[in-house]
């Protein structure tokens, strides 16, 4: 078994500008480690072996071109206890390939979380509450997506990509 999530995985430059915002903000609950910053597309939760290899072995999932996501406002997440980084505006690529994951992920017949998709990064959890406040933009192009794997450590989640598609030009 395996717990996975479908997610856009910035390059390490753009996680650091993304794991910036929040020092200078005094974050007190557990600020998210850069290396696991993300966008989740879609969680699957725990996943067999065999069914994660069909996963994995999927050619060309999703045709969708690249896109940019700029993250441009920091938000609390009351329910979720979270601080989060949102886009302003989410493009139809990104629209469509959340979609065209989902329905990939119908049509083989694994389950995953149905709620309706809110692109974000997740900064912080267990945070206090603070109000909204917009930061300098962050502009992030994404031409692939990943397959994550999600292990808990003691220390942490830990993330690793099974599987990486790249978005045709
Ligand atoms: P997040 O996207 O709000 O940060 C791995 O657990 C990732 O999948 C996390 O980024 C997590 O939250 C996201 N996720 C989405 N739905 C989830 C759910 N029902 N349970 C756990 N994690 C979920």
């Amino acid at each position: 078994m395996a717990r996975l999530f479908f997610a856009l995985y910035p390059d390490a430059a753009a996680r650091a500008s993304l794991a910036a915002v929040l020092p200078t903000d005094g974050a007190r609950g557990r600020v998210i480690p850069a290396d696991n910053l993300h966008v989740t597309l879609a969680f699957l939760g725990d996943v067999d072996a065999t069914a994660a290899d069909a996963l994995r072995a999927l050619q060309d999932a999703v045709p969708v071109p690249p896109f940019e996501l700029c993250f441009e406002r920091l938000v609390f997440w009351e329910r979720a206890r979270a601080r989060v980084l949102v886009p302003e505006a989410v493009p139809p690529e990104a629209e469509c390939l959340q979609a065209g994951i989902r329905r990939l992920l119908t049509g083989q017949g694994l389950s995953f979380d149905r709620r309706p998709w809110n692109p974000h990064v997740t900064l912080e959890r267990r945070a206090a509450p603070a109000p909204t406040r917009p930061v300098t933009p962050i502009r992030i192009r994404f031409d692939d997506y990943v397959l994550m794997a999600s292990e808990t450590r003691p220390e942490g989640a830990v993330y690793r990509p099974l599987a990486r598609w790249r978005l045709p030009p």
